[in-house]
């Protein structure tokens, strides 16, 4: 997929790439407002070059769709359930129509108590994680967002997968500058990236992953073949897996990721599971002038010879997007016209 990217490909705006998006999930079973929130999410993964969240998900989503497991129509329900704590339910339809619902409350309760936090459970996420939270420090506020995902991760020194990839992300706002972002699987690598590499013919760094016999192996093919995947870290890794279930799943009232059962829905891919955000307002610290803060432990880090910060990758796909346009292989463009057309 990377490579065909390379090769001569078309160039679109973030608008035509979001309206064909939104085109392909409203063809597929969405409504019209599930349809924009997503395309938003799909068409911003891959303006900042996050190739495994990008329009590399499509085929997943629509046979998702198909298979009946998500309810693409589902109208989130948003229960203010005490001053800092904001629950809801996604109706078995996906976390970011709910985040959506609920996140104007959010930052209201926020900025009124110093912190906030919303709830979602009965929820799919199938995306990148920083886009649900890079937008609250552009309001200035700090967010932290934590997500479950489906059983193919072993918990250090297991022998079966029990962990879903569940990535944890963080923003915070900087002074003069993007913000500082971060989200990243609890996994050695996400799972979108063991497709791609498995689809490409590249194998893997040792420590990733194990076969379906729980031998170590390089090989991404044996590891989607009823392998599984190794948390990032060691022990390390495994336990901000083990937190990332707890919130994402036990406090939300979500699936933890060895719960849910899609057997029955060939075709399925999105985690039937839960998210949780928490959202700060550091204006109400000591400090008082956390953006400013923010910016002097990055020149820090720039003077200590750490090269990039996380986020800056993204940043720099993005400004080069906005000027040439997303670059989009010329055989994918026309998958995607063709997904907008069928059903
Ligand atoms: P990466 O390992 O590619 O990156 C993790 C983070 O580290 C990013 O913020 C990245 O910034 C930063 N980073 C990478 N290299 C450097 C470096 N050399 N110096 C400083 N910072 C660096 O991400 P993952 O593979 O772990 O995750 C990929 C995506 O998969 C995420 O968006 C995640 O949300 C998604 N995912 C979603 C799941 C779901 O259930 N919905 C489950 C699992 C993963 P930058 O972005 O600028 O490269
Ligand atoms: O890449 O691990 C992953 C993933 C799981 C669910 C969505 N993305």
């Amino acid at each position: 997929m990377q490579s065909e990217k390379h090769n001569n490909p078309a160039h679109l705006s973030f608008a035509e790439l979001k309206a064909l998006l939104a085109r392909i999930f409203e063809r597929h079973g969405t409504s019209a407002e599930v349809a924009e929130v997503l395309a938003d999410n799909c068409a911003s993964a891959q303006r900042d070059g996050a190739d495994s969240h990008g329009i590399f998900r499509m085929p997943g989503y629509v046979s998702t769709l198909a298979s009946g497991w998500v309810d693409g129509k589902a109208v989130p329900e948003v229960r203010d359930a005490a001053p800092g704590f904001i629950t809801a339910d996604a109706k078995n339809g996906f976390a970011q129509p709910a985040l959506a619902a609920a996140r104007s409350l959010l930052i209201e309760k926020a900025r009124t108590n110093g912190i906030a936090l919303l709830a979602i459970h009965n929820s799919h996420h199938f995306a990148a994680l920083w886009p649900d939270v890079e937008p609250f420090a552009r309001e200035g506020l700090v967010a932290l967002s934590f997500v479950n995902s489906m059983a193919c991760v072993v918990p250090h020194g297991g022998t079966r997968a029990l962990f879903g990839t569940n990535p944890i992300a963080f923003a915070a706002p900087r002074e003069g500058a993007d913000p500082l972002v971060f989200d990243l699987a609890t996994s050695a690598i996400a799972n979108g990236d063991v497709q791609i590499a498995a689809r490409e013919g590249k194998m893997l760094p040792e420590g990733y992953g194990v076969d379906r016999d729980g031998q170590p192996t390089c090989d991404p093919k044996a590891i989607l073949d009823g392998g599984a995947l190794l948390p990032f870290g060691g022990y390390k890794g495994s336990a901000l897996s083990m937190m990332v279930e707890l919130l994402a799943a036990a406090l939300t009232g979500g699936n933890f990721s060895f719960d849910f059962d899609w057997s029955g829905h060939p075709g399925a891919q999105t985690p039937w599971t839960g998210q949780l955000l928490i959202v700060i307002d550091p204006s109400k610290g000591a400090g008082n002038n956390f953006a400013r803060r923010t910016e002097t432990l990055v020149r820090q880090m720039q003077a200590a010879g750490q090269p990039r910060q996380p986020g800056d990758r993204r940043y720099r796909q993005r400004a080069l997007a906005e000027k040439e346009g997303i670059p989009i292989a010329v055989a994918e463009l026309a998958r995607l016209h063709a997904l907008a057309k069928a059903g």
